[in-house]
């Protein structure tokens, strides 16, 4: 594990994905590794952009991508992808298209399966994007399908968040607007070309007048992704954004919450750990637990209990 940090740090990119497979298979070694990087992270800014399926999200990334480029910006790019554990074949249709990405140096694509079996659970996106960052990438895109809550959790890792919603999505923009009030700095109507999205953007209007007053309003940008119009307008409101972020000082609130909370993090880990170890060692647990599973007591009391016996043990 030192060695591939190490090799992290030389930007070795080889070491960059091991590391990150690591933590996305819950390696016990997953602590580690972030005990060690934590001192390398703090620099890079997150862009979270979510949206329903087929949107054009990452048309947009793409082309986002190069105005990054342009501007040598190094840039990671994390796809998550709930149905991948299933086909993957979304993945594979954006390796196709950003294939000059691939070739880019400066340029780094990793796409991410949800947790569980059913998919159930966010990856370990904070520590994953934590990787990136120690690894030097100075913009980090993070792309998830979807509007629902998994999606608004993914994304709230992100500094800039990019809502993005197309012409004709009928019930879904239903959906989609109780997910934007939440989370949207950015509201992109992509699909410009066709029919209708002039009123998604009353509608998105509309939506915000509602909206209760703070200190920023979504900006609501017009793109065509494939045709490569409106990017640097959606380019120029992400710098807005990121102005707006660091001079309220929310950007500063931001990344106390973003301490804090991989701390609790790592508490529970502790914690989840040190209870695995103690239900093996510790006799009165094990005794409880077979009453429990031959005599049928409570299970609830012996939680209880059991709670109890630990949280005496470790004192
Ligand atoms: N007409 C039109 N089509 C577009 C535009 N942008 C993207 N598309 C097309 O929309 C389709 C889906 O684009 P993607 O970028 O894969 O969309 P996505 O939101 O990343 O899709 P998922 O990741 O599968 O949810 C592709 O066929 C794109 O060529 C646009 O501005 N106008
Ligand atoms: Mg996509």
């Amino acid at each position: 594990m030192e060695k591939l940090i190490g090799r992290l740090i030389q930007k070795d990119r080889i070491a960059l994905s091991k590391l990150i497979t690591m933590v996305e298979n819950d390696s016990p070694k997953s602590l580690d590794i972030m005990k060690a990087i934590y001192p390398l992270t703090g620099k890079a800014y997150v862009l979270g952009v979510t949206g329903p399926p087929g949107a054009g999200k990452s048309t947009l990334v793409d082309k986002l991508i190069r105005n990054f480029r342009s501007e040598d910006y190094s840039v990671g790019v994390l796809c998550v992808d709930p149905s991948s554990i299933f086909s993957g074949g979304a993945f594979l249709g954006d390796r196709v298209r950003m294939e000059w990405a691939y070739k880019d140096d400066g340029v780094y694509l990793r796409s991410l399966a949800t947790r569980g079996a059913l998919g159930g659970l966010a990856p370990r996106l904070s520590e994953i994007i934590k990787l990136m960052d120690a690894y030097g990438e100075e913009i980090i895109i993070v792309e998830t399908v979807g509007v629902g809550q998994m999606e608004a959790d993914i994304i709230r890792y992100a500094d800039t968040k990019i809502v993005v919603s197309v012409p004709g999505l009928g019930d879904q923009m239903q959906a989609l607007k109780a997910g934007i009030l939440e989370i949207a700095d950015v509201l992109v109507v992509n699909k410009a070309d066709l029919p209708g999205a002039r009123d998604v953007v009353d509608d998105l209007q509309m939506m915000l007048y509602l909206k209760k007053e703070s200190d920023w309003t979504p900006e609501i940008v017009l793109t065509e992704a494939l045709n490569d119009r409106g990017i640097s307008d959606l380019y120029e409101a992400i710098h807005r954004h990121r102005t707006f972020l660091c001079q309220s000082g929310l950007k500063e609130q931001q990344i106390y919450l973003q301490r804090e909370h991989a701390c609790y993090g790592a508490i529970e880990e502790g914690l989840k750990n040190h209870l695995h170890k103690s239900f093996l060692e510790v006799d009165e647990v094990k005794a409880i637990l077979k009453r429990v599973r031959e005599e049928n007591l409570n299970p609830y009391h012996a939680a209880d209990e059991i709670l109890q016996l630990l949280f005496t043990n470790t004192h």
